[in-house]
Parts: C-alpha cells; sequence; structure tokens
C-alpha cells in the first residue's frame, strides 16, 4: 500500500498538487530543495514551522483508522507512506516505511546528525554541535536520495504483494510513483483510490474514484462482514 497527501486531506492538511492542493503560496517544486535552502534557510524554515504547527493541531480522519485496523485482517500488510506528517502512526498503523521522512525530526544539512529540538525559531536557525552546520527539516527534498533501506523495503514488499493500494498520490514523484507499477507488473491486483484521475489510472485493475476517508471505512466493513460470515461457517 502506498499513500500519499491525499490521505491526510480530510484531517486538514494541504496537499502538494491537485484542486485542494498548495501549501500556500509555495510549491514543494520551489522549496523543497536544498537549493532554496541554502539560497534563503530562513523562508524554508518558516514554510516548514507553518506546516508544522498545522500539523500538530490536526488529527487522524476515518481512512487513517480505517487502514490501521485493516491490517488485521492481513497476513502482511506494509504501508508505504510519502508523507511526513506521521498521522498514519497516531491512527495504530505499525508497519509504516516512512519515504520522505517525518517533519518532527531535524538534522544537520552537513553531517546528518540528528538535532533533538523539534520547534525552529526560522529567524534563529541552530547549529549543529558536531560539526557547526544549519539545522534542517528531517525530509526528503527533490534530488535528494530517499532513506535506502525505507526505500528497499518498500520496492521488496512491492514485489511480494498480492494486493496493493495505491491511496491519495498524484502519482508523479519517483521513485515512489514507481512502487504500484512495480507491484502489478510482479502480479498484485492494483487498486487506486483517489477522487481525481493520475498515470496510475489507466494501469489500476480497480479504480475508486472517491475520497479515502469516506471509502476506506466502508471497505473495512465490508471485510469485518465477510469476516464473520465465513467465522459462521
Ligand atoms: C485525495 C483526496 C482524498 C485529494 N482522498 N485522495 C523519474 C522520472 C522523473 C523524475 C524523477 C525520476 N526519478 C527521480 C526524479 C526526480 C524527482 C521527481 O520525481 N520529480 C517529479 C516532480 C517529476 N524525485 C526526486 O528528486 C526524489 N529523489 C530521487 O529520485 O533521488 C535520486 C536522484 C538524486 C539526484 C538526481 C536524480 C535522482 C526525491 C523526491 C522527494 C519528494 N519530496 C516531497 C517533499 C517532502 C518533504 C515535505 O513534505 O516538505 O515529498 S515533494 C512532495 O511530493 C512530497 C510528497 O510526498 C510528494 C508526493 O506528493 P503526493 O503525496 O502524491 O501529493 P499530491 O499533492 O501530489 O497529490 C495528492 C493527491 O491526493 C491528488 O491526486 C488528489 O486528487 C488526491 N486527493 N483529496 C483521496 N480526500
Ligand atoms: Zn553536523
Amino acid at each position: 500500500m502506498l499513500t500519499g497527501a491525499g490521505i491526510s486531506a480530510e484531517s486538514g492538511v494541504p496537499t502538494f498538487r491537485g484542486k485542494e492542493g498548495l501549501w500556500g503560496k509555495f510549491r514543494a517544486e520551489e522549496l523543497a530543495t536544498m537549493e532554496a535552502f541554502l539560497r534563503n534557510p530562513e523562508i524554508v524554515w518558516e514554510w516548514y514551522s507553518w506546516r508544522r504547527k498545522l500539523i500538530s493541531e490536526v488529527q487522524p480522519n476515518p481512512g487513517h483508522f480505517a487502514l490501521a485496523e485493516l491490517a488485521d485482517y492481513f497476513d502482511s500488510f506494509t504501508l508505504v507512506t510519502q508523507n511526513v506528517d506521521g498521522l498514519h502512526r497516531v491512527a495504530g498503523s505499525t508497519d509504516i516505511l516512512e519515504l520522505h521522512g517525518n517533519i518532527n525530526r531535524n538534522k544537520c544539512v552537513k553531517c546528518e546528525a540528528p538535532f533533538d529540538e523539534v520547534d525552529i525559531d526560522p529567524a534563529r536557525i541552530p547549529k549543529c554541535k558536531g560539526c557547526g552546520g544549519s539545522i534542517r527539516p528531517d525530509v526528503v527534498w527533490f534530488g535528494e536520495m530517499l532513506p535506502g533501506e525505507v526505500i528497499e523495503a518498500a520496492f521488496r514488499r512491492s514485489e511480494e504483494a498480492d494486493l496493493f493500494f495505491s491511496i491519495g498520490t498524484s502519482a508523479i514523484v519517483h521513485p515512489a510513483a514507481s512502487l504500484p507499477m512495480t507491484a502489478r507488473r510482479c502480479g498484485a491486483t492494483l487498486v487506486e483510490i483517489n477522487p481525481e484521475e493520475t498515470p496510475l489510472s489507466n494501469l489500476a485493475d480497480i479504480r475508486i474514484g472517491a475520497p479515502s476517508g469516506e471509502f476506506l471505512p466502508k471497505l473495512l466493513d465490508a471485510v469485518k462482514a465477510r469476516k464473520n460470515q465465513s467465522g459462521q461457517g
């Protein structure tokens, strides 16, 4: 399963693209880069501090909760997410692979050492105690490699999957967008849940054109009902 910003939309977290998209007046392609940080770290930090505050004030939605519960009905259930908001964990999901990092962690821009303080004042960006580098959010920007073990595990699980859900992602940012295609090529049934069509839509075996927070609880109910039926003989 791969999730993107759309799964958190119904929690009030803006997506990056699409109809309801855009974090304020900036595009991710303009601020989520090392070039932007080196050029103007204060603006990049202002964007992340604002987003971090917004995320700290929202709750998981029925889509997140349904996914956490659905895991109980499968022998193996890996949740690969592009989101940095941590809402899947808050909802109770456990086997999570965070491809693009987490907005509540910071690290040194030079030596990548973790930095413990979470809240950063954009006017006073702290320096790494080890090497003096500036502190940045521990997320993956354009042009940066994804954490090796995490993306390797995500590809492995996608190759092994019988069923693969692509939920709330525009499926244009790689390598994440290659995961559903990899799963499909290796024999998985591919299900897309997204009110809007994406480059995956034609490839999907099943397309659900509905918000995930509406559809996933219904799917959970159907899976539960089926389990009860088969339990009764
Ligand atoms: C709903 C809904 C509801 C709304 N219910 N749905 C191959 C081909 C072309 C380019 C590349 C390639 N390989 C690599 C690249 C370059 C680049 C890339 O992919 N660029 C593309 C733009 C073309 N990739 C990279 O640079 C990656 N690194 C890499 O490949 O390293 C190797 C390398 C190094 C050096 C040189 C070359 C290669 C890194 C990508 C990092 C992405 N980072 C960001 C920011 C993270 C930190 C932060 O949050 O600030 O990740 S960008 C942003 O996009 C964020 C997201 O995780 C990511 C994906 O967005 P997502 O989740 O799909 O959101 P949206 O907004 O796009 O879509 C939301 C969807 O929800 C919409 O479809 C709605 O319809 C839907 N929706 N409400 C269900 N209720
Ligand atoms: Zn450092």
